[in-house]
């Protein structure tokens, strides 16, 4: 059975009062949650969030102006799911950026109403969304996103074949923010980084990151939570993360946004930010036979 149809996704997983599903002018079927503490839309494409906004808050997620909803097409903005790989495939350059599962259909397999008065949903990437020319693994993927006052997102890979293999990965968040100048990004003091902008050589965080060009880093061996000071928004968002060894901080600035077509207004750049929980370069994960690995982010206002 076909989980694109809307009517069977809401006959099984609709939560009256939290939780329906529609399919949007372009296609996609999307997961609308909306209860007392938050809201939320979540495209079955990719299990992408594509936006959060606690009750009485400005959105804490920013999707583009001009992101391109279509099926098959990466969604600008929201939370992509890098995965297997993060960034350019190891080996063979016709493999797309950031793996595939974010430009693949996921299923639905669990809705539920939490006690705290939080919505959980679970997506699940079926065999038949997995190119096997890219992965010729035995696995289960999922990804679990509660929506309440926080947003939490786990994203579960389970190694159901018979050897490890290695996997990149990233939820790939996008920041609404006041405006670039805005802001200062601590957590990642004293941290080792690849600055992608400078030929990936290896540097080290001095301080608070703050954000006047583009910035596009990869720090390594790090588990510490990140905090967004928005001095505009007079608020702080806090990335709070399990199982990832990783910190990608980006902002693509005027020339990279432009050249990438999709942030909307040619200052569509400034209203955000990227603070991204991965594994990659030294801290990719080899997940053994039998083995789970978890990669799980709390995103929460103070
Ligand atoms: O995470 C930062 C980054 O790797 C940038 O180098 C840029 O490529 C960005 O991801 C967006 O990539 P995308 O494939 O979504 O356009």
């Amino acid at each position: 059975m076909s989980q694109l149809n809307v009517t069977t996704l809401n006959q099984q997983f609709a939560i009256p009062g939290q939780l329906e599903f529609t399919e949007d002018v372009s296609g996609l079927v999307l997961a609308c949650i909306a209860n007392k503490q938050a809201k939320s839309t979540i495209s079955l494409q990719g299990a992408h969030v594509m936006s959060f906004e606690p009750v009485g808050e400005k959105p804490v997620i920013w999707l583009s102006p001009a992101a391109k909803l279509a099926p098959g097409k990466s969604i600008r903005g929201g939370v992509p799911i890098c995965w297997p790989w993060f960034g350019a495939h190891a080996t063979d350059s016709t493999f797309p950026s950031h793996g595939f599962a974010r430009t693949v259909p996921w299923q639905v397999v669990a809705s539920e109403a939490l006690p705290d008065g939080s919505t959980r949903i679970t997506f699940e990437l079926p065999q038949s969304s997995i190119p096997s020319a890219q992965w010729p693994h035995a696995c289960r993927v999922r990804n679990v996103v509660t929506i309440g006052k926080e947003m939490t997102v786990e994203l579960i890979t389970e190694n159901t074949g018979q050897t490890m293999f290695e996997i990149g990965e990233a939820l790939h968040t996008y920041f609404a923010i006041s405006d670039v100048d805005q802001i200062r990004i601590t957590g990642l003091e004293g941290c080792a980084y690849l600055d992608k902008v400078g030929d990936w050589q290896r540097k080290t965080q001095s301080g608070a990151i703050t954000i006047a060009a583009e910035v596009d880093r990869l720090y390594v061996d790090t588990d510490s939570d990140c905090l967004i000071d928005d001095s505009g928004q007079k608020r702080s968002i806090r990335i709070a993360k399990r199982g990832s060894r990783s910190t990608v901080v980006w902002n693509p600035w005027v020339e990279k946004a432009a050249k990438m077509g999709d942030f909307g207004s040619d200052t569509g750049y400034r209203g955000m930010v990227c603070v991204e929980s991965v594994n990659a370069a030294e801290n990719v994960i080899k997940v053994a036979a039998g083995a789970t690995h978890s990669l799980h982010v709390t995103y929460s206002i103070e």
